[in-house]
């Protein structure tokens, strides 16, 4: 990576394809965005984020639907030093308003529909609110019209922040983890070489832009080459098969492979001329690798990765792609597990934490030193809350979570956040949320509900007070009232054995 560049993350992903009129964007529609094009109107917009006052290092929150120009607004918050923080836009008003407020963002940019409930709340915190609509209009559109194709880069280091992408924590609070241009790029030069990534990849892109699966992972690869992207607004099958012969390589979370498997017209014939399939961000079930493989003749490649890490395993592109495990440490990744108790490293073949460093490794918690020092090691060391192992053949397995995290869909979600909505009910004592499995998203979210003395919780009532605070996908699938909730001698909340319990809520028969 050349060190001596005065924006590395922008002259490395950006600025060196100026003037190429190659695509760079193909849209649902046919349409094609080409390099020259999305550099110009990733200028305009940097220009007008400089008219509106915004610096280096301050921070932008973005709440929009994906799109060239929602891309584009990424790409000229890296020119222009603005530090960049992609909202979910299944996130409430209330959930967007503690990432504003914890991060000072200087500007929302929010859908005009959100515009109504996300004004009094940028007013409040001083921050200034513009508009990106789904079909690219807006005032921030608005406002980079007429301006300058050019843009005065701002220099940057390797070790300025470039991106802050909040991740839920145990305690329910959601933490800022900080993201250096160096993390983003050290990540997307190996994996470009672990992937053999070349400027003639077409990769499907169905991701949402909002996580590091699609914004990182897939964009900067491609960018990274010169490639182009089919950049659907969603995943949906129909869309999917329709654009897939123009594709060489796809990225999805496990939910994308079982919906395609599922249709019939995905078959050896559709997957044929395809390069690479990709999975990551939720387990893939060993079933699901196998039943791809029969149908398609491929072996979809499983990486392991995380907001605060961006990638850290892979199985090899040449070689075994074995279902079940997530590969080997990425080169320039440090891997070990560990005693969760002690933080001792332990024999391979143990099962214990695992811990990851390197320059893939963020650089900490927005405001929130003691988090940082909790799971980051002064030497360096990010304690990922996974456990795992270590086979006979140096592939790395997930075995479990030592945090307590449901993965629905590739979305995280932390039982704690939901809890504390569920527990704030009349007529609720207290609750446990679990994740059972669910034959779509993987797992899925069910509320045990323990009433007080006496009383019968209004269960539509709690599905109303969680949708008003929590994002569709956070809901509660199901609701259950039980007396009491299992607890072990120290009087900690049995999870294992309400899993055990409901575990077949949605697979069963
Ligand atoms: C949507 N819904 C979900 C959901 N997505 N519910 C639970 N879990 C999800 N993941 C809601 C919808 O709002 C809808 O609500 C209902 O569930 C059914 O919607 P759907 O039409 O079936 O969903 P769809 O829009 O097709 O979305 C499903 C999906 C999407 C799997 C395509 O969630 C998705 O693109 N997931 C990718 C997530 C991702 O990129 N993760 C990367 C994180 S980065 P209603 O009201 O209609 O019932 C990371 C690091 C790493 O983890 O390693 O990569
Ligand atoms: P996030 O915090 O959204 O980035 O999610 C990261 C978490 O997703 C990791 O800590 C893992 O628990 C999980 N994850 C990502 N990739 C995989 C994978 N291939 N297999 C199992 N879990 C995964």
């Amino acid at each position: 990576m050349a060190k001596d560049m005065a924006n590395p993350l922008y002259d490395t992903l950006f600025g060196r394809h100026a003037g190429s009129t190659a695509p760079f964007l193909i849209l649902q529609d046919g349409a094609e965005v080409s390099y020259a094009g999305f550099l110009a109107q990733a200028a305009r917009i940097a220009r007008y984020l400089a008219e509106l006052g915004l610096k280096p290092g301050d921070r932008l929150a973005a709440q929009v639907a994906k799109s060239p120009e929602a891309l584009a607004l990424y790409a000229a918050c890296v020119q222009a030093g603005v530090v960049f923080l992609p909202l979910n836009t299944a996130y409430t008003a209330s959930e967007v308003t503690y990432f504003v407020e914890n991060s000072g963002a200087a500007l929302v940019v929010c859908d005009a529909a959100a515009l109504d409930a996300l004004t009094p709340v940028a007013e409040k915190l001083d921050a200034q609110i513009a508009t990106l609509n789904a079909d690219g209009s807006g005032s921030l559109m608005d406002g980079a019209a007429g301006q300058s194709d050019t843009f005065p880069t701002a220099a940057r280091s390797g070790d300025d922040l470039a991106a802050l992408l909040y991740t839920s924590g145990t305690t329910g609070r959601s933490k800022g983890a900080m993201l250096s241009q160096d993390n983003l790029l050290s990540n997307a030069e190996v994996l470009v070489d672990e992937w053999r990534f070349t400027g003639a990849d077409v990769l499907l892109h169905a991701l949402p832009i909002f996580h590091t699966h699609g914004l990182f992972v897939a964009t900067n690869v491609i960018l990274a080459v010169g490639g182009a992207m089919i950049f659907l607004p969603k995943f949906d099958v129909d869309t999917v098969l329709a654009h897939l012969p123009r594709a060489t390589s796809m990225m999805g979370v496990p939910t994308f492979y079982t919906r395609l498997l599922d249709d019939a017209r995905f078959d050896r014939a559709a997957a044929q001329h395809m390069r690479l399939f990709t999975s990551g961000s939720a387990p893939l079930l060993a079933e699901t690798h196998d039943t791809f493989r029969e149908r398609t003749g491929h072996a979809i490649l499983e990486r392991y990765g995380m907001t605060e890490t961006n990638m850290n395993t892979s199985n090899p592109y040449d070689g075994d792609r074995r279902a079940g495990t997530v590969g080997f440490p990425l080169p320039g990744v440090e891997l070990k597990i560990c005693d969760p108790a002690t933080g001792a490293e332990l024999p391979q073949g143990e099962v214990g934490q695992i811990e990851v460093r390197g320059s893939n490794v963020f650089m900490g918690y927005w405001q929130m030193p003691e988090k940082t020092a909790e799971e980051l090691r002064e030497d360096g060391f990010f304690i990922t809350g996974d456990l795992g192992l270590i086979d006979d053949r140096g592939y790395v397995q997930i075995v479990g979570r030592g945090k307590d995290l449901i993965i629905s869909g590739g979305y995280n979600i932390y039982p704690k956040e939901i809890e504390l909505i569920l527990d704030d009910q009349p007529g609720v004592l207290e609750s446990a949320v679990i994740g059972v499995p669910h034959p779509d998203f993987g797992e899925t979210v069910v509320g045990i509900l323990v009433p007080e003395k006496g009383r019968t919780p209004d269960e539509a009532a709690i599905m109303e007070a969680a949708a008003g605070a929590l994002a569709r996908f956070k809901h509660p699938r199901k609701l259950i009232v039980l007396d009491e909730l299992p607890r072990n001698t120290m009087g900690k909340v049995q999870k294992n054995i309400l899993r055990e319990r409901f575990g077949d809520l949605f697979t069963g028969g």
